[in-house]
């Protein structure tokens, strides 16, 4: 694994990485022990003062999060941990927890005491059992040293962790449909606001971050917010994990800062695989816009990244050469928008099902030129119409294929079928 800042990848090639001792050796829970010297405040201030923002691909300010929990409040708080990672093309979460579970637990500790929590949750996807043991073993561990249970070395604070497994929806990683499921209830998203920060979990003042933003804490008050500013770039600091998939020689993750290039992590990845060329690429998993070859060079930063009509989203940058028909790509996409819609409002329940129907039929090559307007008129009527992300996530590939790959939704029809494909096209001409 290759990583230009080894930070929260540092250990991941140490024999055992996932153990208490090897992070312990690392220099692990130090951090913590700091962070119980500090007052609250002064944590919310030093993660503020990072500019660390989510890395759940939205990119709030983190610690302008943590600073919204009413501490005036008489209810418990509570930290969640968004760690539901389903996007398509998104894998650095799970590779994290697998390989640096107390890089997380112990960023969970220090979030908590930041925000006078004395509960946490981590709500992992429920299919990944192997990353649930890995991630209930490092808490177990976490308690035996004394770094969890009741006054945390000698500190007064109190804090308990419970690992909860999710039931496997794509959608219960948007915020408010992971509380709804956490509270035992279908995962369906609540009305927003008010804002988890002052409504949670169980009505109570909540902050949900994702695994990655908060395994960053510990980093940050170790080695100081100005350490942590420096990199990066002037409005998105730090360093991320870059997950590529696809027509790449070396798939996987490459930490590296915010503002690094597509061209430069391609390289870091031993370059496309050999006699190809990128032909569309996701900045950030695919509820992200594609972008195209032209676009090698963008800061992968959210301002970079936003500027080309995209969104950096989780980093999930998914590689695809010539040899790939962009069509039936975007409709494996969609066919899965269309599974995993919750179902609660009309636009995305309908309009994903409307969606895949004319998808389908243009990557038959049985529909016809209207279609693509259509396509269009569909995607107007489910963006900024439904409920959730998840909705408007469903039209970015779509959408942005049409924009950069007209030509080869027509050539589909002009060819009876998918051009990238001589036994299809002969099916149906
Ligand atoms: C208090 C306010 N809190 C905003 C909080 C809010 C949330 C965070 C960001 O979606 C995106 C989505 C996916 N008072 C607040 C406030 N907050 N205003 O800030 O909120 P928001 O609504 O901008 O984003 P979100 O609902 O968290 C996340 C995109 O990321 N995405 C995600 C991929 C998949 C995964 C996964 O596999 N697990 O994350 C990829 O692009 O489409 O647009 O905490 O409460 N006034
Ligand atoms: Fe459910 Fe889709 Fe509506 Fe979100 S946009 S609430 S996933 S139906």
């Amino acid at each position: 694994m290759s990583t230009l800042t080894p930070v929260l990848t540092d250990i991941w090639d140490a024999e055992q990485s996932w153990k208490l001792a090897t992070y312990a050796d690392r220099g692990g829970y130090e951090a913590l022990k700091t962070a119980l010297t500090m007052a609250p405040d002064d944590i919310i201030t030093a993660v503020k003062d990072s500019g660390l923002r989510g890395r759940g691909g939205a990119g709030f300010p983190t610690g302008m999060k943590w600073s919204f929990i009413p501490q005036d409040n008489p209810n418990p708080k509570y930290l969640v941990v968004n760690a539901d990672e389903s996007e398509p093309g998104t894998c650095k979460d799970i590779p994290l927890m697998m390989a640096n579970p107390h890089v997380l637990v112990e960023g969970v500790i220090i979030s908590s005491f930041a925000i006078r929590a004395n509960q946490a949750f981590i709500y992992i996807r429920g299919e990944v059992l192997h990353v649930i043991r890995r991630v209930q073993a490092a808490v177990a561990e976490a308690y035996a040293a004394g770094h969890l249970g009741r006054d945390i070395h000698g500190s007064g604070y109190d804090l308990d962790i419970v690992v909860h497994a999710g039931a496997g929806a794509y959608i219960c990683g948007e915020e408010t449909a992971l509380l709804e499921g956490l509270e035992g209830r279908r995962g369906q998203p609540r009305l927003r606001p008010p804002f988890p920060a002052v409504a949670g979990l169980y009505a109570s003042p909540t902050v949900i971050n994702n695994v990655e933003s908060i395994a960053s804490v510990p980093s940050i008050i170790g080695n100081g917010a100005e350490w942590f500013a420096s990199m990066g770039t002037e409005k998105s600091k730090g360093f991320g994990i870059f997950s590529l998939s696809g027509h790449v020689t070396t798939p996987g993750q490459y930490e590296a800062p915010l503002g690094i290039t597509l061209r430069e992590l391609i390289d870091l990845a031993g370059g496309m695989r050999e006699g190809h060329e990128l032909k569309f690429w996701t900045p950030g998993g695919s509820s992200t816009p594609l972008l195209t070859a032209e676009h090698l060079d963008v800061p992968l930063d959210f301002e970079g990244v936003g500027a080309a009509g995209s969104m950096l989203g989780t980093r999930a940058l998914q590689l695809f050469d010539e040899t790939t028909c962009v069509v039936r790509a975007v409709l494996r996409w969609t066919e899965f928008y269309k599974h995993e819609s919750c179902g609660k409002c009309t636009p995305c329940r309908e309009g994903t099902w409307w969606l895949v129907q004319t998808l389908a039929n243009l990557e038959k090559g049985i529909g016809q030129e209207s279609d693509l307007d259509l396509l269009l008129d569909q995607c107007d009527n489910i963006l900024g119409r439904s409920f959730c992300a998840l909705g408007d996530g469903a039209t970015s590939p779509i959408s942005s294929s049409i924009q950069y790959f007209r030509q080869e939704y027509l050539d589909h029809l002009t060819q009876g079928g998918c051009p990238f494909d001589p036994m299809k096209a002969t099916l149906f001409a």
